[in-house]
């Protein structure tokens, strides 16, 4: 298991990297071109720029979250190839320094979807939250704006180009039902794995959040089937998940530990967090130990350390404790709490193999 951390940039976050450089066990940075509009190039001299500031602090940069799909792809308009061939441009630039997965997503026009950022805890710290019913009668506008009003910062996924567009792509997505989109994606994977094969990269496509259908648009990757139809598109090495227990795990038919103990073996990249499912349907993301969500957190570990995981794991969104001011789910204090939780999991499970040999 390789530890790293989510870091936004220069300028883009407000946790610093000698901050993250105290945590105990993190390795790496995952990072990504976060100002890059979706469909651009990313230059080789701009790749290596972050990188190497990120190398300053002697973490390595193997992972990058997310390079997104541009909705043209996902839509299959008649100019996808263009921002297929600029992914690809992207795929080798990113090879070329040393980059080794690539974390994307393929959901229509939303990325991460939450109706409230800074919902309060019994414990007194605040957390990202999902009220089905709102979203379930919300006009996506308004949902628009509670994003826009949680940050100072652009979040990812919620790029405001890209929102400005809305009407126009809720018009656009009313032609693509699932078999339409896993079509797309089969087209996009068919023309990127090759490429990302020979550049020594590993695709890993990132669950829906929530794992189902929003605003009546399609959503595909949202359980243990959806894995299923991905490796049946191609059974190419590059072709990967990212498995992420909070997102896929926010639906309670998906059993996390059963999912690891399955697809692990797909998944170069982790994101490991805990969520509280209500009976409603409604869910907060809770602290990551086992004992406050839904999620066995636990288990998940154990699963990995069973099977000699060497994927990249990171912690997901922690809670805002202590007073902190940051983006929302990707503060500081809570994720670095997670990923001694998820040492003190692994290093266990490890000590027990260890005797079980004895
Ligand atoms: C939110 C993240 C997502 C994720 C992308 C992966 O906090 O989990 O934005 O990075 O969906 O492509």
């Amino acid at each position: 298991m390789n530890i790293t951390f989510r870091w936004y940039g220069r300028g883009n976050d407000t946790v610093t990297l000698d901050q993250v450089k105290q945590i105990p066990g993190v390795k790496g940075i995952v990072w990504a071109l976060h100002q890059k509009p979706v469909g651009e190039v990313w230059e080789k001299a701009e790749i290596q720029a972050e990188i190497d500031y990120i190398q300053s602090f002697g973490f390595h940069a193997d992972v990058v979250e997310s390079v997104n799909v541009h909705e043209s792809i996902k839509l299959g308009n008649e100019d996808r190839m263009k921002y297929i061939e600029n992914y690809k441009e992207t795929i080798r630039n990113l090879g070329a320094a040393g980059v080794k997965v690539i974390c994307y997503n393929f959901m229509p026009i939303f990325d991460w979807t939450r109706t409230e950022m800074f919902h309060p805890l019994e414990d007194g710290s605040t957390a990202l939250f999902y009220e089905k019913a709102k979203v379930d009668n919300l006009d996506p506008q308004e949902l628009i704006n509670t994003v826009a009003a949680a940050s100072d910062l652009t979040l990812p996924g919620w790029e405001p180009e890209k929102l400005a567009r809305i009407s126009e792509l809720f018009e656009a997505y009313k032609h693509v039902d699932e078999e339409k989109l896993w079509e797309n994606l089969g087209i996009f994977l068919k023309e990127i794995l090759p490429v990302a094969e020979e550049s020594g990269i590993k695709m890993a496509i990132h669950p829906d959040d929530p794992p189902w259908s929003i605003f009546g648009l399609p959503r595909i990757i949202t359980g243990p089937e959806s894995y299923e139809k991905l490796i049946a598109i191609s059974d190419s090495p590059a072709n990967g998940i990212t498995m992420c227990t909070g997102s896929m795990g926010a639906n309670k038919e998906n059993d996390m530990v059963e999912i690891a103990k399955k697809y692990a073996y797909l998944a170069p990249f982790s994101h490991i967090r805990n969520v509280k499912i209500y009976e409603n349907g409604d869910f907060v993301e809770t602290s990551h130990y086992t004992q406050d969500g839904s999620i066995n957190v636990q288990g998940v570990m154990e699963q990995l350390s069973k099977q000699n995981y060497t994927g990249y794991v990171r912690p997901d969104h922690g809670r805002h404790i202590w007073g902190e001011v940051c983006r929302p789910g990707y503060g500081l204090y809570d994720r670095a709490l997670g990923i001694m939780y998820l040492l003190g999991l692994w290093d266990a499970h490890e000590a027990s193999k260890a005797g079980s040999k004895q």
